[in-house]
């Protein structure tokens, strides 16, 4: 075996099936959906048929908008500058609530509206890392909070969100409720009927879709100022000429994702719990948040006297694709925040290691793994001072 791919929280591979429907869109039938001629208007049916598959993944109505965006960090800062122009700027109201440990699209986001006088609150979580909604009653309230923006699912440590109870306390309250739910789609049910969030972001590279394409589910009736203005594509709410390539790849993607869901919770959780039993049975090695609370494709492991960095390096030179968390964060040498948040040790935050499965990992490939990521451990703590 070559290798083996354990990174599919920070991208999946397209599924075959994606790639072929969207061909011809890079083809014969590369029109741009706003001309009048026949190139134009050819491509309309299948844009349709993508935008009812993205309606129907996540249960949306007719009425409701999904607006189609270059990446979920375009969606999430869409929805964080969009309110901040609308109510913290305009004085209506002042906060926006979110986490300690959200992706840094949103931290950042909320940093810089933050810089243009928002206060932002930044929840701490619980010792299982999920965040309770008990905290999050006592700091919202309909006069100051604009927005509350929590993650569905965690990208590092996979742990899910009651995201349910988080956006019901919001609506009762009738504060905004926006999620990324990047971490979500194609792993956990995600239905807007059932949850009443606003605003909810996704990425279609993380459910073995195309790169470079988003979405953003904005609830019927929302106000939402663009964060691209130009032409009068997605209704004026987002304008740019439409990856029409990159939408029917979503949309396909979008319903293969939703389909495979039963394939997921069993298949892809039997693998991740093997992976999961072989890596706890060596010495030293503790992996963060309870299984129950985990989407089922992933594990953060920390192996006590093994740097996580060394780690990736040695797994990836024995063909294992692994990452320290977020690849976004990867360059920073400082502990990860996530790991910091939730009260970790700064020696855990720097043996962090993510392993995260896809609907495409072979059983094969996950004993494969095993003894590979035995070997670097053993290796690791041979050749280091603080190993054993
Ligand atoms: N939100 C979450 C929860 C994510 O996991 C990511 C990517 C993004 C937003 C950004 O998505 P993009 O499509 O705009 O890039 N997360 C990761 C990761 O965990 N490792 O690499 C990328």
């Amino acid at each position: 075996m070559e290798r083996v791919y354990l990174d599919n929280n920070a991208t999946t591979i397209v599924d075959p099936l994606v790639r072929e429907a969207m061909e011809p869109f890079a083809c014969e039938m590369y029109g741009n959906p706003n001309s009048l001629h026949d190139f134009g208007t050819e491509v309309h049916p299948f844009m349709r048929l993508a935008f009812d598959r993205l309606y129907a993944g996540i249960n949306a109505r007719e009425r409701d908008d999904i607006l189609l965006t270059g990446c979920a960090t375009e969606s999430n800062n869409t929805v964080i500058k969009g309110v901040w122009y609308d109510l913290i700027r305009t004085g209506k109201r002042s906060e926006i609530v979110t986490t300690q440990v959200e992706h840094p699209c949103v931290v950042h986001a909320c940093g810089f509206v933050e810089s243009l006088g928002a206060k932002v609150v930044r929840l701490p979580v619980t010792a299982d890392g999920i965040v309770d909604p008990d905290l999050l009653a006592k700091h919202i309230h309909p006069d100051r909070t604009a927005l509350v923006s929590i993650m569905w699912a965690n990208n590092e440590t996979g742990l899910v969100f009651p995201i349910r109870e988080l956006a019901r306390l919001c609506r009762e309250r009738g504060i905004l409720f926006h999620t990324d739910a990047v971490q979500a789609i194609g792993k956990l049910p995600v239905d807007v009927a059932d949850v009443p969030v606003d605003f909810l972001s996704f990425s279609a590279h993380k459910f073995h879709g195309p790169k470079g394409v988003g979405g953003l589910f904005v609830r019927e009736g929302r106000s939402l100022p663009p964060l691209l203005h130009g032409g009068e594509q997605m209704g004026g709410r987002r304008a740019g000429t439409v990856n029409v390539a990159g939408l029917v790849g979503m949309g396909l993607a979008m319903e293969l994702a939703v389909k495979n869901l039963g394939y997921e919770a069993t298949e892809v959780r039997r693998l991740r719990d093997r992976l999961e039993d072989a890596v706890l049975a060596i010495d030293g090695v503790t992996v963060v948040g309870r299984r129950e609370l985990r989407t089922p494709n992933t594990i953060l492991m920390s192996v006590e006297g093994v740097e996580g960095e060394a780690f990736i390096w040695d797994l990836n030179r024995g063909g294992v694709a692994a990452s320290t968390g977020s690849a976004c964060a990867s360059e920073s040498l400082e502990p990860n925040p996530t790991f910091v948040a939730m009260c970790l040790s700064p020696d855990l935050a720097h043996t962090g290691v993510r392993l995260s499965l896809s609907r495409f990992t072979t059983e094969e490939e996950v004993d494969h793994a095993i003894g590979v990521i035995r070997g670097s451990v053993e290796r690791l703590r041979r050749i280091s001072p603080a190993g054993r």
